[in-house]
């Protein structure tokens, strides 16, 4: 005998009803923080994990089960078969290969990129229709190697970026002034990592333009101090992964930030690597960075024109031609 009766009146779902699914490709420290948040901010009906080894996936899949009471109804699922991503609307890949003692960037990536050959046909076999999230790094690079493996269109593929970066930036002005980071818009924008280009130009607290307001009241300030600001945020992800290990809490938030706003049309502007060439003067190659973009359901939307002083083109060049110079020599 059933549970529940059925009240045979009771209406069917109603077909526009949509099911949302998310999948995660990698179920590392990276993975499993995204996986958390995500489900924690009930951003999907179903999340299908998947990693190359078996009992630490089952072991992860069974801990969050677990916490099945404390938590919005979410199906969760996990398999080392792709066959267990069929039909999502995300996909998000944090599955990557770590640098070896010695070894060169250029050949971790390359064999990151083997890996991304094992991952993307797959991940596009079954869900033909959805949006790649990238987080693995190079971000920038491994974005527009995903972009060639899976033959979407670029509006579809979206590396995560440096919508972290923002967030630490936005953080330490915060905290500088002693307001809410919520309501510091501030972008760093271009590679994610060394190159990375802060928009001090067009940085705003509570709508009032920053640099401009110090140079109105004539209060002064150091060069030096802004360039220690960027340099925390570039010197912030080594210091957590000396400190700890790896970092994981804060790339959880920001890629579920940009989970919600895609999946939820929700059209904000967020930095995040997307193909670069014609914006900022940006020409050459395919070179994929992160630019300031607007996100929504069917993924990039458009790319939000920033006012950039001089300085901060020729520094976006340059960081476009860092990451060009490498894609440049990658075997795909
Ligand atoms: P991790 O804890 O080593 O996790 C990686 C996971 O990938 C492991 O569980 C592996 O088993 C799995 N994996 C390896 N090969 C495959 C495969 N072929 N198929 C499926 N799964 C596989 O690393 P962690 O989670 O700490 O980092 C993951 C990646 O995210 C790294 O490349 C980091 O550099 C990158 N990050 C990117 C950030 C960003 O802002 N873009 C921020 C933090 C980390």
């Amino acid at each position: 005998q059933a549970f529940f009766r059925p009240i045979l009146s009771a209406a069917p779902p109603s077909p526009t009803k949509r099911h949302t699914k998310i999948s995660v490709i990698g179920a590392g420290n990276v993975g499993m923080a995204i996986a958390q948040t995500i489900l924690t901010q009930d951003l999907a009906d179903e999340l299908a994990l998947v990693d190359a080894k078996s009992d630490k996936l089952r072991g992860e899949m069974l801990d969050l089960r677990h916490a099945a009471a404390f938590l919005p109804r979410t199906k969760i699922t996990a398999d080392v078969d792709y066959a267990i991503t069929a039909g999502s609307d995300l996909c998000i890949v944090t599955a990557g290969a770590r640098q070896m003692p010695g070894e060169t960037r250029l050949n971790l990536l390359q064999r990151n990129v083997s890996l991304y050959r094992a991952i993307i046909p797959p991940l596009v076999k079954y869900s033909p229709e959805t949006i790649l999230l990238i987080v693995s790094n190079p971000v920038d690079i491994l974005t527009y190697v995903a972009w060639k493996l899976s033959g979407f269109p670029s509006n579809r593929v979206i590396g995560s970026g440096t919508n972290l970066d923002s967030s630490r930036f936005r953080f330490l002005i915060a905290d500088h002034l002693d307001v809410n980071a919520q309501d510091v818009q501030a972008y760093i924008i271009g590679e994610h990592g060394d190159s990375s280009v802060a928009l001090w130009s067009s940085i705003s607290v509570g709508g009032v333009p920053i640099l401009s307001f110090l140079d109105k009241q004539e209060i002064a300030y150091e060069k030096e101090t802004l360039e220690n600001i960027h340099k925390e945020v570039i010197d912030g992800a080594y210091e957590v992964i000396r400190l700890k290990g790896y970092t994981s809490w804060a790339i959880g938030y920001s890629v579920a930030n940009l989970a919600r706003t895609l999946l939820r049309d929700q059209r904000r502007i967020h930095p995040v690597s997307v193909i670069a060439k014609g914006f900022y003067g940006i020409e050459g190659g395919d070179v994929f960075l992160s630019l300031p973009a607007q996100l929504g359901r069917s993924g990039v939307l458009g790319i939000a024109n920033v006012h950039l002083n001089n300085e901060e083109t020729q520094r976006l060049k340059a960081s476009a031609a860092t990451i060009s110079e490498l894609t440049s020599q990658l075997e795909i």
